[in-house]
């Protein structure tokens, strides 16, 4: 099952209280079942946390390389200034996928430039919670895609037991075939 950790950077708790017409009415509770449910659709392990720390952000995605196989994240105004979690994210080195609520483009000139985005697969903004959602299946798409390709690059494995009993002509053609393996 793949596992896929979902971050939201500070004030996020805040949704739906405040600044509805840029941020809109839904919780980050309602959010966050929506995020859930359609996980489960999915088949995908998902863990959600926000905070409003960056060194809080910054120490669970260093803990995501060994928990998780990819990272979606609105690192919220940290998006902005934030060096250290975009470092952390090229450490772990896991497929990330940066989502924010609102079009940052569309908005001041300081929220154009994203940190993340140079070590993100891809970037969401604009489509509300409907981000987190086309992000997960996003990343969905592109992880089972590389364990496909993973699969296909690995050399056909014999059975230890069948190896020690087969011709040696017969291990030669195996190993062209393994070589050039499709499969
Ligand atoms: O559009 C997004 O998702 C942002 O990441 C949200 C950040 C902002 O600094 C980014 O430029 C774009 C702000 C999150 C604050 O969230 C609030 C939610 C409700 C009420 C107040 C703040």
């Amino acid at each position: 099952m793949l596992r896929i950790q979902v971050l939201h950077g500070p004030n996020l708790n805040l949704l739906g209280t405040r600044e509805q017409s840029i941020y809109g009415t839904q919780s980050l509770d309602a959010l966050d079942s929506a995020i859930t449910k359609l996980a489960k659709e999915l088949s995908v392990k998902v863990d959600l946390r926000q905070s409003n720390s960056e060194g809080e952000l910054v120490t669970w995605i260093q803990e995501a390389r060994s928990k998780y196989d990819g990272i979606i994240i609105n690192p919220a105004a940290y998006t902005h200034t934030s060096i250290a979690i975009r470092d952390a994210i090229a450490a772990v080195g896991l497929p990330t996928v940066e989502v924010h609520l609102s079009n940052i483009h569309q908005r001041e000139e300081f929220r154009h430039r994203s940190h993340i985005a140079g070590v993100a697969i891809g970037q969401i903004c604009g489509l509300g919670p409907t981000g987190y959602l086309l992000a997960l299946r996003g990343l969905h798409d592109h992880l089972t895609a590389s364990l496909r390709e993973k699969k296909t690059a690995a050399p056909a494995r014999l059975p230890r037991t069948a190896r020690g009993t087969r011709s040696l002509r017969s291990r030669s053609s195996d190993r062209v075939q393994s070589e050039g393996s499709i499969e």
